[in-house]
């Protein structure tokens, strides 16, 4: 079996609330069969990519945003993409919000094999912004207001011919994020995003979202010896801009591929998981160099203690 994946990053332009779901499907739909033209044998889709990103909205109660979770995947109209995927013979990476049975609200990703089979399911662990109303702000960031965080640790499972890991959003600037998938051997890391270019706690930051996303993405691919596909939600969607720059990042820390648009964009790469162990291997051969002895703060502690 070949250990070149050929990836396609869809990029979405902006979903306005007034857009169906079966209009974005269709949208995604048209990315998979560009993706079929180009050889992809995997799709990765953004955070949240079936709807708006809501959170920029407050409603006191959670229920009455209930029409943005899916409480079935595939449903009836995430059904066509999944359906379409599996006659192409291609498999991907899909953000949602999910409303389980039970009545948990997480911000998920599912990874469906190439035959449409589900890999896995994984909820994001770091969740941002603010859980109460703020008045103040031009937009409101209450992802802690309509999302559980995710329980589980991020998880690495065997697909695609390699180990692939998945993460969301805010998880990519956390390097405990990458270095608990690397500590499982991760080959490939998939991450969707929906980042507003006006980062409103600190403004100064905001000419530097397009400079952190890729800094923290190329960090932790190569600080673990792992490909990294981000994947944008981009654009101005309900008034609120969002950065673009979906990437393909390399073992190296190298960008191979990066979204020219913030519209509905594929950008390909061609990933060889091999590559990843010219870095585990060597300088990054975590068995012979880590110390963890010494980072015993990293699980044991949360917040800065400061003497
Ligand atoms: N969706 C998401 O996690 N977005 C955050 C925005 C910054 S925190 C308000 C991010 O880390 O990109």
């Amino acid at each position: 079996m070949s250990r070149i994946v050929t990836i396609g990053a869809a990029q979405l332009g902006p979903v306005q609330r007034a857009d169906s779901r079966k209009e974005v499907v269709e949208r995604m739909i048209d990315l998979l069969h560009q993706a079929a033209g180009h050889g992809c044998e995997l799709v990765v889709y953004p955070e949240l990519a079936l709807t708006t990103f809501f959170p920029r909205w407050y409603v006191e109660d959670v229920a009455e945003f209930d029409e943005f979770y899916e409480r079935e995947l595939p449903g009836p109209d995430t059904q066509p993409l999944f359906d379409e995927a599996a006659h192409l013979g291609i498999g991907f990476c899909l953000g949602y919000a999910e409303l389980t049975p039970d009545g948990h609200r997480y911000n998920s990703q599912v990874l469906v094999e190439r035959d449409g089979r589900l890999v896995a399911r994984y909820r994001k662990v770091h969740i941002p912004g603010h859980e109460a109303y703020e008045p103040d702000r031009p937009f409101q960031h209450a992802e802690r207001h309509f999302f559980e965080p995710g329980p589980d640790e991020p998880g690495v499972w065997p697909a695609f011919g390699g180990l692939v890991g998945m993460m969301i959003c805010n998880d990519r600037r956390w390097p405990e994020t990458y270095r608990v998938m690397g500590l499982q051997g991760v080959e490939l890391i998939l991450c969707g995003y929906n980042t507003p270019a006006h980062y409103v706690p600190d403004p100064s930051q905001d000419i530097l979202q397009g400079f952190h996303n890729a800094l923290v993405m190329q960090a932790g691919a190569y600080q673990n010896g792992t490909w990294v596909v981000g994947v944008a939600k981009a654009g101005l969607e309900e008034g609120v801009d969002a950065i673009a720059q979906s990437c393909i990042i390399a073992p190296s820390g190298q960008i191979v591929a990066q979204a020219f648009t913030s519209a509905d964009e594929l950008l390909v790469g061609r990933c060889d998981l091999d590559w990843c162990r010219r870095y585990q291997d060597t300088l990054f051969d975590f068995d012979r160099y880590r110390r963890p002895e010494l980072y015993g703060r990293i699980s044991g502690q949360r917040g800065a203690i400061r003497p």
